[in-house]
C-alpha cells in the first residue's frame, strides 16, 4: 500500500537525502492572495467582517462571536463523564509535564558590580486557536493553554470555528475543555478571520471589546497558517503547522499490526497526512502492508486514510542498518517520531531531529496525542530541525536586566571603545568616556 524507496546501501548527505524522502507541499505562498483581502477586511471592519467571512466559510451566522459563560458552564455540565474524566487525566499529565519546564531568573555576576540577569517574563495575553475542521480538538484546547497557564500568561483566550450543527458556536467539546481549564475568554471564529480577530481585536455586536493578544499559537489549515505567517509581527506565533506526520523506525523485532494501526492512526487526520516507515526489514515492510491493507478497509474513516497513505507524502524507506535509519529519520525530521526496535532506548537517544520520540512496543503517537503529559502541538514538515514544539518556553521572553557599577563600566570601557572603532561607530564609544570624565582604568 506505501510507496517504497529503496535506499539500502545507500544513504545520501542530509540535504540529497531529503529530497528522496515522501513529504507533503505545503504552498502557503498560493494561498495568500486569498487571504490578504480577508485580513484587511477584519483589520478595517473588525467583528461585522469576521461575521461576513464566517457565513460564508462555516455557513453560519452567530449572533455574536464571544461565547457567553452561560454557554461554556453548560457545556461542561452536559459533557459525557467519560470524556470529562479523560480530559481530566489529560490536563493533570500535561500540567505535571510543563511544571517542571518553567524557568527560574538566573543571574550571573560576569565581574565585580557587574551582572547580567535572564528574567523570565510571561507574554501578556495571547490567542490559542483550536481547530474544527474535519475533526474537532479539545485535545489541543489543553496542549494550547496548559503551557501558557504554567508559564504565567494572565490573559487567555480560546478561538475555536462556529459550528452550524450548535447554532453558532464552537464545538462543545472544546467549550467543556476551556471551562475546566479555567478559561473564561472563548470566542468563535475559525481560519484566516480568526488570527485577523486575534491580531486586532474589535466590539463584539452586543459592545463587548475583543482585545487583541500579543502572540497566536495553535495548528490550524492553510489559510490560518497562511494568515499567521501574513500577520506575524503584527503578533507573535508559535509556528507554521502542517498536516500532521509519523515516522516509524522499525527492525524485524517489530509488531507489523502495531506499526500498521499506528502508521492509520495520523492518517485519519487528514488527506494530506504523512505516514513513514523506515525500515532494515523488507519482510516487516511486507506485513505492515498487507496489515495497512486490512485496517484501512475496517477503519471509520477508510477513504481518508487510504488517500492519505497512498499520497505521494506517505511511503516505506528501506535501509541496510539502524544506523542508516537513524540517519534517514534525521533528515527527516518528523513531527512524531516512534523507535520500534531492539533497543529502542538507546535507539532513540542517538535520534537528533524530531518533533516527539516515542520509544519502544508499548508508546504509540495517539498516546501522546491526548494523554502521555507531552504536548502535541508539534513542528511540522522538517521544521523540527530548527525548532521545538509548545511549551512553557514558548509563552515566555528572557529578559536581560544589565546593572554595571561605575567601577565595572570603567574596568571594561577599553573594549567598548576598541570595539566601536572597529566597527566606526565612534558615538558607541563615546557613550561610555561620556560617563568617565576620569578615562579608563
Ligand atoms: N496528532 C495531532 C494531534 C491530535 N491528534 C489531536 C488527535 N487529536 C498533531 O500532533
Ligand atoms: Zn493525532
Amino acid at each position: 500500500m506505501l510507496n517504497r524507496t529503496d535506499l539500502r546501501g545507500r544513504v545520501p548527505a542530509p540535504a540529497q537525502l531529503r529530497a528522496l524522502l515522501p513529504r507533503a507541499e505545503m504552498d502557503v505562498d498560493a494561498v495568500l492572495h486569498q487571504v490578504r483581502p480577508v485580513v484587511e477586511d477584519v483589520r478595517d471592519r473588525g467583528v461585522a467582517a469576521v461575521l461576513d467571512y464566517t457565513e460564508r466559510f462555516d455557513h453560519v451566522r452567530p449572533a455574536r462571536v464571544r461565547v457567553p459563560a452561560a454557554e461554556l458552564a453548560s457545556a461542561l455540565g452536559n459533557l459525557d463523564p467519560a470524556v470529562r474524566a479523560a480530559l481530566e487525566k489529560s490536563i493533570a499529565r500535561a500540567r505535571a509535564v510543563h511544571a517542571d519546564q518553567r524557568r527560574a531568573d538566573v543571574t550571573t555576576e560576569v565581574a565585580d558590580g557587574a551582572t547580567v540577569t535572564e528574567r523570565w517574563v510571561p507574554v501578556r495575553r495571547v490567542g490559542l486557536y483550536a481547530p474544527g475542521g474535519l475533526a474537532v480538538y479539545p485535545s489541543s484546547v489543553v496542549m494550547n493553554v496548559v503551557p501558557a497557564q504554567v508559564a504565567g500568561v494572565g490573559s487567555l483566550v480560546v478561538c475555536s470555528p462556529p459550528q452550524a450543527e450548535f447554532g453558532g458556536l464552537p464545538h462543545p467539546t472544546i467549550l467543556a475543555a476551556a471551562e475546566l481549564l479555567g478559561v473564561d475568554e472563548v470566542w468563535a471564529a475559525g481560519g484566516a478571520q480568526a488570527v485577523a480577530l486575534l491580531a486586532y481585536g474589535g466590539t463584539d455586536t452586543e459592545g463587548t471589546d475583543l482585545e487583541p493578544v500579543d502572540l497566536v499559537t495553535g495548528p490550524g489549515n492553510l489559510y490560518l497558517t497562511a494568515a499567521k505567517r501574513m500577520l506575524r509581527g503584527v503578533i507573535g506565533i508559535d509556528s507554521e503547522a502542517g498536516p500532521t506526520e509519523i515516522a516509524v523506525l522499525a527492525d524485524g523485532s517489530a509488531d507489523p499490526a502495531h506499526v500498521a494501526a499506528d502508521l492509520v492512526s495520523q492518517a485519519e487526520h487528514d488527506t494530506l497526512a504523512a505516514s513513514v516507515l523506515v525500515t532494515t526489514s523488507e519482510e516487516l515492510a511486507d506485513a505492515v502492508d498487507t496489515e495497512l491493507v486490512r485496517r484501512v478497509a475496517a477503519t471509520k474513516h477508510s477513504e481518508r486514510v487510504e488517500q492519505a497513505l497512498r499520497g505521494s507524502q506517505s511511503g516505506t524507506v528501506l535501509v541496510s542498518t539502524l544506523d542508516d535509519g537513524v540517519r534517514v529519520v534525521d533528515a527527516y525530521a518528523a513531527e512524531h517520531l516512534e523507535i520500534q526496535t531492539e533497543n529502542a532506548r538507546e535507539v532513540a537517544a542517538r535520534v537528533r531531529n524530531a518533533g516527539a520520540v516515542f520509544v519502544g512496543p508499548y508508546t504509540p503517537v495517539s498516546l501522546g496525542d491526548y494523554c502521555a503529559g507531552s504536548n502535541h502541538v508539534l513542528p511540522t514538515g522538517g521544521s523540527a530541525r530548527h525548532s521545538s514544539g509548545l511549551s512553557v518556553q514558548s509563552f515566555l521572553r528572557g529578559i536581560h536586566v544589565v546593572d554595571y557599577s561605575a567601577d565595572a563600566l570603567r574596568a571594561v570601557a577599553g573594549s567598548v571603545v576598541s570595539l566601536s572603532q572597529a566597527e566606526d561607530l565612534p558615538a558607541h564609544g563615546e557613550a561610555v568616556t561620556a560617563r568617565l570624565p576620569e578615562g579608563a582604568a
